[in-house]
């Protein structure tokens, strides 16, 4: 059997042909137009990057190489055999977004132990971990504790050394190998950190990426194993739009190496808007229980109804609702809500998520801004968590880091390997736009 790097190493020049051979068939073909409102509005269905690993369908969601998450779920291999034996596992996914092929349960366990044999963290980064206060968020303390390891990045050591550009992509593979072994660990002494003494569950070379996250977190259960490879492979790749995949994919259009790269793309995680709306969600939830209950009032549609006008009233978003491109419930929520009712069905905050879902598309249709009154992904994955013991959820967006790795780190793999190039879009004054429409 071939390993990731063999095959890749076949790949490679395939797929460098078929970019040269498109760019030389339909290079000066058009394949959009840009308004006024787009350049002032973030951009928003402007088709100006390249992202080979997943798409999104405004209608349908997210498809990684072509398969949406049911899919996905029907033919990855999971932990204990092929497919349908469980959740698919995130080494399977990366493996499909790395080559374009679904691999066999053979190929997703060399993976597994590829990563097992890199996941050791140096004791410099272990030090500088425990020396930060644990009042530092969690985000935080992953991006310092990734820049940290950027000392050992061997792409960097290879350019500095003089490498040929063809050779790139061989350096950056391993760099990405890497990170996405340490990135668990690391995660885990940042949590051990902030909420506990320092020390974390050992790990097992039988078991899996996911189960050893989980047991490294504290965590021994099968069924939060399963969760975790859920969780791990829903939140891994969102097509190349959004900020986390976005900022990896631009500073590595620099040359960066993928520690600097994916240390970016982690801070854009971090803001409320994106990865940190599944940590708002939960606080929004806790919120309303706290007010009902102090009231003497029962959690209800009636009162979430009004808890969500009073949440729109004093300015405020509300946390898992809304998408910037999507304009359906995510299938990221449904897949969750799926290992709900088979796993945790009476679950009481399930159960108000439920009755969120009933309540608040109507509320956000009636005031009338979001393009997409529908849940996304971080309005169901807290109380899953949350089901579990795992309550320290100004944590959660961490574990959402740890995921997103997985999709933008398989992108900058194939940035390098086809050699796409820095990344500059024209930008242009409002002084500009209005000269340009009035001469036009
Ligand atoms: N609650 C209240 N207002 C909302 C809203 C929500 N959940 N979603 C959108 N809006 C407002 C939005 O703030 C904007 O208002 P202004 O015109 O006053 O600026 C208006 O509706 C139009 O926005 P839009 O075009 O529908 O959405 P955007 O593309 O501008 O923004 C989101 C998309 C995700 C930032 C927005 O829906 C939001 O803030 N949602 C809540 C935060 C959240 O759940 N983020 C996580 C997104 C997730 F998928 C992820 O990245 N992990």
């Amino acid at each position: 059997m071939a390993s990731i790097q063999e095959t890749l190493t076949e790949l490679v020049p395939v797929k460098q042909a078929e970019l040269v051979a498109l760019k030389k068939e339909h290079g000066h073909k058009v394949i959009g137009d840009v308004t006024v409102d787009q350049c002032i509005g973030g951009g928003r269905d402007i088709k100006s990057l390249f992202w080979e690993t997943s798409l999104l369908d405004a209608q349908e969601g997210i498809r990684f190489r072509g398969y949406s998450i049911p899919e996905l779920q029907q033919k990855l291999p999971t932990f204990k055999g092929p497919a349908g034996q469980g959740e698919p596992t995130p080494e399977a996914l990366v493996w499909l977004m790395l080559t374009d092929t679904i691999p066999t349960k053979a190929e997703a366990d060399s993976l597994t132990h590829e990563l097992y044999k890199r996941s050791e963290i140096p004791q410099h980064v272990v030090a500088l971990l425990k020396s930060l206060p644990k009042s530092l968020h969690p985000m935080s303390q992953l991006v310092v504790g990734l820049m940290a390891l950027q000392k050992d990045s061997k792409f960097a050591a290879a350019y500095a050394s003089g490498v040929h550009k063809k050779e790139y992509w061989k350096h950056t593979l391993e760099d990405i190998l890497d990170v996405w072994a340490k990135l668990p660990e690391l995660a885990a002494l940042v949590f051990s950190n902030t909420y506990k003494d320092g020390s974390v569950g050992s790990k097992d070379p039988s078991l899996d990426y996911s189960a050893n996250f989980a047991r490294r977190l504290g965590y021994n259960k099968p069924e939060f194993d399963e969760l975790m490879r859920l969780y791990l492979v829903i939140h891994s790749d969102h097509e190349g739009g959004n900020a986390s995949a976005h900022t990896t994919h631009l500073v590595g259009s620099t040359l960066s190496d993928p520690y600097l790269s994916y240390s970016a793309g982690l801070n854009a995680l971090a803001g409320p808007l994106h990865g940190l709306a599944n940590q708002e969600v939960l606080g929004w939830i806790l919120d309303l229980q706290k007010k009902f209950k102090a009231e003497g009032k029962p959690v209800n549609k009636e009162t979430i109804t009004q808890f969500a006008w009073e949440t729109l009233k004093s300015g405020k978003v509300i946390p898992g609702y809304g998408h910037a491109v999507l304009r359906k419930t995510d299938p990221r929520y449904t897949s969750q809500r799926e290992f709900a009712l088979k796993y945790l069905p009476d679950d009481e905050l399930f159960k108000i998520v439920g009755t969120i879902y009933e309540v608040v598309p109507d509320v956000l249709t009636e005031h009338g801004k979001t393009k997409n009154p529908y849940p996304n992904v971080d309005s169901h994955s807290g109380v899953l968590l949350w089901h579990y013991g795992f309550k320290e959820f100004n944590y959660y967006t961490v574990l959402f880091g740890v995921s997103r790795a997985l999709g933008a780190l398989s992108q900058v793999f194939w940035d390098r390997a086809l050699g796409m190039p820095l990344e500059r879009p024209k930008s242009v004054t409002s002084k500009w736009i209005l000269e340009h429409v009035n001469n036009s």
